[in-house]
Order: C-alpha cells, then structure tokens, then sequence
C-alpha cells in the first residue's frame, strides 16, 4: 500500500497534499469545475487518506479556489446508468466512511460553496470550521436527485430532520452563522481564516492519546446508533480500556504532579 500511495502522491490529479508536522493536509484542487467531485477525484481520495492515515496524527481537509467544494460532478453523472449511480454513491460512502471512522481526527476549514455532495464530505469529517464566505445548501431537489454521499445519515444528524428536509425541499442556502447555530459547524472565523484555524485544531487534537482519539472517532456515532442502555453498557468496556493504558496513566500521574495545563477558557475556545 505504501508504495502504491507513494508513487501516488507524486501525481495527484484532483488534490494537493503535505505533511504539516504531524497534521496531514489535503486540499481539493479542481477549481476550475468548483472541486465537483468525480469517480477519478474519489478514488485519489480513497489513496490520500490511507496515505494521511500512514504518516500523520491528525489532518485537515480544505479546499483550493473560491469554493470548499461544488458536489458531485453533474456533467459526469449525468451519462451514468443507474447501477453505476449505486456504485458510485456507494464508494463514496465506503471512503467518507473511512474519514468518519478511521484512525485520524479530521477538520475541516469550509469557505465558498459547501454544496450537496460538498456537505456530504464536510460531515463525514469530526470537526468543521467556517470562514463567513461560506454556504450551505443541498440542491438535489432542484437537480432531479437524491443525497448520494452519506448527508440522509450524517447531514441530516447534524442539523436535525425538520432542517434538512426544508433544505432539500426549498434548496436554500444558509451562510457560516445560521450553519453554525444548526450545528452543521462548530466554528465560524473571518473571511481567509478557516483553514488556519482548522489546522491549529488538528494540531492540538494530535496531542491527545491515540487511543482517546480513536474511541472518540469510533466509538461515538456508533454509540448514537444504538439503543440507551447498549450505548452505556459499551462505554463502560471502553473507558476502562483506555484510562488503564500506560500512556492514560502517565497523563493522570502528570496532572496530579501539577505538570499537565490546566482547564481555562482561552480567547480562541
Ligand atoms: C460543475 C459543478 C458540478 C460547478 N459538477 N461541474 N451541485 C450543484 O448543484 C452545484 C452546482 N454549482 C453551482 O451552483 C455553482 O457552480 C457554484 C455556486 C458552486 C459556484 O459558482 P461559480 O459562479 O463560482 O462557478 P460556475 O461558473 O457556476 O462554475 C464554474 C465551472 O464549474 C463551470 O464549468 P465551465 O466548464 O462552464 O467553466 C461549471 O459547470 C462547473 N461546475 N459545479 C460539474 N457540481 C453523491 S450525490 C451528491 C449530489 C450532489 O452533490 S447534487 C449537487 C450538485
């Protein structure tokens, strides 16, 4: 796999990447058709994220030009028979799926048009970043089609049915404060300032535990999908696992030993 990935990255197409100390980069570079993603775009992303998965402890996900990303490549889909059309959705959920629950804690920093299939892989990442450029919409109804890339399941848990339904059926499009008072971000900065932002946030969620991470990643929005009393059943074997690890015990035994930072508020939080 390395080696593949390796020869990869010498020749992306459709993205660029680069290692940022331990925080893997990767920015969606098809500008001039907005960053629509196509069959070819999914699949160098399908390699990048393995790639970020091999070498980096967190990473962020931007996009170059004016837009964070235009959606799915409508002038591809449309010669598409509708098994290919399943397929096609269905590889997209498979790689976001890898984002959303693989190894890495993801950020987003979103400007411009965060549109349809845009939306899809910004919720598929963990932590969303708005500059005030930016705008949400889902203009499937107005295309004659349907969410494709995992927004009826993780669009639509971010937001709340009632929103995501009035997004669908009016197609409007909402900007960085009303997305993040619907919960589709959890930051909104000036104009420019989101993917500095998104890559400080990467940073600093790459000094937690793996294993914390990784429970986090994993472990929550599986337990969104189970009933109660089987969600808290499984924190409780996971919490053990992780807060008995050497490197949980050396953490505690530092902040006991006033050696760990404490819990502030900060001017960025
Ligand atoms: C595209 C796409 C695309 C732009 N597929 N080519 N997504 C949409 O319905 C959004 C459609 N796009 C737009 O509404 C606008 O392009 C934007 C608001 C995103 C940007 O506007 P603007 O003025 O900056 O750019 P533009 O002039 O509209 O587009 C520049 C070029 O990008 C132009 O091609 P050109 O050859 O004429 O230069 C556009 O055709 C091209 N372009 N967006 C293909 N999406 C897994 S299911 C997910 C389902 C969906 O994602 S549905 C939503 C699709």
């Amino acid at each position: 796999l390395e080696k593949s990935v390796g020869r990869t990255s010498l020749d992306l197409k459709y993205l660029t990447y680069e290692l940022r100390g331990n925080v893997a980069l990767v920015g969606l570079n098809r500008p001039e058709k907005r960053n629509a993603i196509s069959d070819a775009f999914v699949e160098e992303l399908a390699l990048i994220v393995r790639k970020a998965e091999a070498e980096a402890k967190a990473a962020g996900i931007h996009g170059h030009g004016t837009h964070f990303c235009a959606g799915l490549d409508l002038a591809e889909h449309v010669k598409k028979t509708p098994f290919e059309g399943v397929h096609g959705s269905r590889r997209w959920h498979e790689v976001f799926g890898w984002i959303q629950k693989g190894k890495l804690p993801w950020f987003a920093a979103l400007h411009g048009a965060v549109v349809g299939g845009g939306l899809e892989l910004a919720s598929s990442v963990h932590v969303r970043v708005a500059d005030k450029s930016a705008f949400f919409a889902l203009p499937e109804g107005q295309r004659g089609i349907f969410v494709g890339g995992g927004a009826s399941v993780r669009s639509a848990r971010l937001m709340g049915l009632a929103r995501m339904t009035d997004m669908m059926l009016t197609g409007r499009a909402v900007d960085a404060d009303t997305a993040e008072r619907w919960n589709i971000v959890q930051y909104v900065v000036p104009e420019g300032e989101a993917l500095e932002k998104a890559i400080a946030l990467a940073a600093h969620a790459a000094t937690n535990a793996e294993i914390s991470n990784y429970a986090i990643i994993n472990a929550l929005p599986r337990i969104q999908d189970m009933a109660s009393d089987d969600g808290l059943f499984v924190q409780s074997f996971i919490a053990p696992f992780t807060a008995t690890s050497p490197e949980a015990e050396e953490r505690l035994n530092a902040f006991l030993n006033k050696k760990a930072g404490k819990v502030a508020v900060t001017k960025d939080d």
